[in-house]
This record gives structure tokens, C-alpha cells and sequence, in this order.
């Protein structure tokens, strides 16, 4: 089944137009292949069609709004709400506007202290950019990254007393043998902001496997000092296994103290067969992670075909995956047979049938009074940022901004001057203001 595997490889690494574009050409070569080998047009027709249908479906950006889209299952929500919310508008009028356009492939933003940015590279370093994007220097001294399909330098985090100590976490994705793996670190900023030093890697999502996505790999300071560290399953069959396995790291939330040891509290230590690092398990590809300003932990993850998911979560539970899922293999097959609800497994706040590929987050802390609050997500093959509204812990509204730009959104940032930052995989920084 010559074409069944090729789809399985292309479908899930298909990204935004022009790659479809690439995709096309070759599968039409193949087709010919196939007709060469069937002597016969009709079925080549077919299988033209069934190939290209097939991989049009990811690598569409969203339309305005989702119910102008048509989902990939007829499964039931959970409760009313869960998807396909009603769409809202924002009233106040606001900026956009592009500072910078060669930033190479950015992968996280946050600010440093003094308003400047800190923006990883996935190459394998990172870059200080100045507040009005025109200054940037690199920041070098960094491990060697395996920077292959998803993988490179991810994400960081200062430390709480950054001022003092000039200390940053950042993940990665870690070459060893035959493999790679998350890998957390630590290391110094010279005061100049040009080099770091003292670099050691404080934890490593293992098992190391030979792949090339779902790194996860968000980092988060909780208010008492330790750090989340959210872990993708890497993506294939036999790793998606270890996602509601406890005795691995894969696809998970982590929490770890600032040397790389369970935080205190974790709710599996002493437990036998459970990693005490472990805070949540059942995750799949969680590229979003943030806390609101109740100071609860918010995980947004990639699903397959139709179910990216906003979850909600509590330290213990197991959010589902690869057992429960709204979505759909890439291929178009059932997930465990169309479970979408199981008894022990907790439901996605929210999912997005069609998907948006959610990245980065942040809840907006900024200067546009009813953007308050909402949680913002960078978007991939959505190609916008995503708003949305939440109540009570409920979705109540869903906005999808900036799609004219047709950028893929890698990452987000309530900046410190109250407007909203965003990067994209072209190498762009925005900015989001109030008029
Ligand atoms: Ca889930």
C-alpha cells in the first residue's frame, strides 16, 4: 500500500499553501507512477483526488469563524459549548503593525526586565530584540540542538530573580545516540546580554527516541518557584503508548523545581510506576501553557484532525489521550474506536473541529479593556491568533484576529508596555496595540 504510506508521512508534516503546492506536484508524479503500473486512467483520476483530498485538509487557514467551516466528525460534545462556540467581535479599534521581519524561525517570546524581548531561535540560540524591533543581537554559548521537523531551541523562562541572578531556563530538543529528547536547562546571561555560561541541562523528557515532533516544551514559573514543563508524546504510534503511561515523561505536564527535582507537593510522589515529576499525563502535543490570574494552569494542545483541545488542568488527572479524542487520525480513521468520553479521563474545556493549530499562549493582561482576561493563541495552519472568552472556566466566545496577515503564529506575548506581541514561523514580529 504504496500511497496509504506515503499519506501517513506527508499528511501530519503538511504545513501552510505553498508546501501543499510542493505535495501536489508529487503526488501527481506518483500518480503517474501508478498509472504506469495499472495501465489504466480512471482509478489514476481517483487517486489523484483521494491523495490531494486528502492532504487539503491541514494547511487550511481558518475561515472568520468556525461555524463558516465544515467540522471532520459528527461526534457529540460533552456538554454545550465545548466546540464551535459563538463567534464575538472586538469593538475597540487597534493597531497592527510589523516590526521586524528577519527573525529566522522563532519559536518562544518573552520580555526581559526591561522591556526588551528574548526570543529563541529554533536554529539553536536566541536573540534580544529591542522594544521597537530594529535592534538585534544574538545570544551565544548555547548545547547543540537536533533542530530537525519540530525540533530546535523552544522555549524559556527567566528565572523569578532574573534582576539578580541573570539566570534562564530554556528547553530543547537534546541529540543523544540514536535519538533526541526534551531537554530542560539552565545557564547564565553575561550582563551584556551577549553570551551564556554555567549551561546544564536540569531535566530530560526520556525515553529518547529517533523523531522529529511533538517536543511540547512550554515552560511556566508557578507562583511558588518551581516550573512547568509540558512534554509531547513524539508523535508516532508506538510513542503515543507512553502518553497514559506514568513511568516515562512523554506527553505530559511536568513540574520540577529549579535544579530539576520533583516540586514539592507533585501529586505521584511515593507512588510506585509514576515519575514523580509528573503533575498531569494524557497530553498530546501541548505547544500552549499558561496561567490565568487565578494562577490556574491552562494546557492547549494539537490534536489529530479535528481535536485540538483547551484543557483545564488539575494536578493527578489524565486528559485522554491517545485513548479519548475528538479528532481523527490524520488518515481519517477512528481513534480507539470514537471514544470521546471515558470514565477517568478529563474533557477538554474546549476543541476546535476543523483545527487551528494552536501554539503559544497567553491570557492578555493588556490595554484593551475587553480583551482582559481572554486567553490569546498563537495559530499555525489557522495562520491568526485566536481569542478566546472564557467564563466560569466555560468558553463563551471565540474571535479569530489578524488572518488577513496569512501568518503562521508560533508564539504570543502580553508585552510589559500592555499591547500584544506575536511571532510567526516567516520570521516576523507583530505587535498589537490599542488606536
Ligand atoms: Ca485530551
Amino acid at each position: 500500500m504504496l500511497h496509504n504510506k506515503i499519506l501517513i508521512f506527508i499528511t501530519p508534516t503538511l504545513q501552510n499553501k505553498e508546501l501543499t503546492i510542493i505535495f501536489a506536484g508529487i503526488i501527481f508524479s506518483l500518480t503517474f507512477k501508478i498509472k504506469v503500473m495499472l495501465k489504466s486512467t480512471l482509478p489514476t483520476i481517483f487517486c489523484s483526488f483521494f491523495l490531494l483530498y486528502s492532504c487539503q485538509w491541514k494547511g487550511q487557514p481558518s475561515k472568520p469563524t468556525a461555524q463558516e467551516e465544515k467540522p471532520n466528525t459528527d461526534y457529540n460534545p460533552a456538554f454545550a459549548g465545548q466546540t464551535r462556540i459563538t463567534p464575538v467581535k472586538t469593538k475597540t479599534p487597534y493597531n497592527i503593525e510589523i516590526l521586524n521581519t528577519s527573525l529566522g524561525k522563532p519559536w518562544g517570546i518573552i520580555n526581559l526586565p526591561d522591556g526588551r524581548f528574548l526570543i529563541t531561535e529554533k536554529s539553536g540560540f536566541m536573540n534580544v530584540v529591542s522594544t521597537d524591533g530594529k535592534q538585534v543581537s544574538k545570544i551565544s554559548g548555547f548545547p547543540k540542538v537536533d533542530d530537525k521537523g519540530q525540533g530546535g531551541m523552544l522555549d524559556v523562562a527567566l528565572d523569578p530573580d532574573f534582576k539578580t541572578n541573570k539566570i534562564i531556563y530554556f528547553s530543547f530538543s537534546e541529540p543523544y545516540e540514536d535519538g533526541n529528547h526534551t531537554a530542560v536547562a539552565k545557564g547564565k546571561l553575561s550582563s551584556d546580554l551577549k553570551t551564556i555560561s554555567e549551561v546544564k541541562v536540569i531535566f530530560r523528557a526520556t525515553p529518547t527516541y529517533d523523531g522529529d515532533k511533538h517536543y511540547g516544551s512550554r515552560l511556566v514559573f508557578d507562583k511558588d518557584g518551581n516550573l512547568f514543563v509540558s512534554t509531547g508524546e513524539r508523535s508516532d504510534k508506538q510513542t503515543r503508548v507512553y502518553a497514559q503511561k506514568t513511568d516515562n515523561y512523554l506527553g505530559k505536564i511536568l513540574k520540577i523545581t529549579k535544579d530539576g527535582k520533583p516540586a514539592p507537593g507533585n501529586p505521584f510522589i511515593g507512588k510506585s510506576n509514576y515519575k514523580p515529576e509528573i503533575y498531569a499525563y494524557g497530553i498530546r502535543s501541548p505547544q500552549g501553557l499558561a496561567l490565568d490570574e487565578k494562577g490556574q494552569l491552562w494546557d492547549i494542545e494539537m490534536g489529530p484532525r479535528g481535536g485540538d483541545e483547551i484543557n483545564l488542568i488539575q494536578p493527578g488527572k489524565n486528559y485522554g489521550w491517545g485513548d479519548v479524542s475528538y479528532g481523527i487520525e490524520y488518515t481519517g480513521g477512528k481513534i480507539n474506536n470514537g471514544t470521546t468520553q471515558k470514565a477517568g479521563t478529563e474533557q477538554p474545556v474546549y476543541y476546535w473541529d476543523p483545527v487551528v493549530s494552536p501554539s503559544g499562549v497567553t491570557f492578555y493582561t493588556g490595554n484593551i479593556e475587553e480583551w482582559k482576561n481572554n486567553l490569546f493563541i498563537g495559530c499555525l495552519s489557522g495562520e491568526h491568533i485566536n481569542r478566546i472568552v472564557i467564563k466560569d472556566n466555560k468558553v463563551v466566545g471565540e474571535e479569530r484576529l489578524l488572518l488577513d496577515q496569512k501568518e503562521r503564529f508560533r508564539d504570543v506575548l502580553n508585552g510589559m508596555d500592555g499591547n500584544l506581541y506575536g511571532i510567526t514561523d516567516s520570521g516576523k514580529l507583530y505587535k498589537v496595540s490599542k488606536k
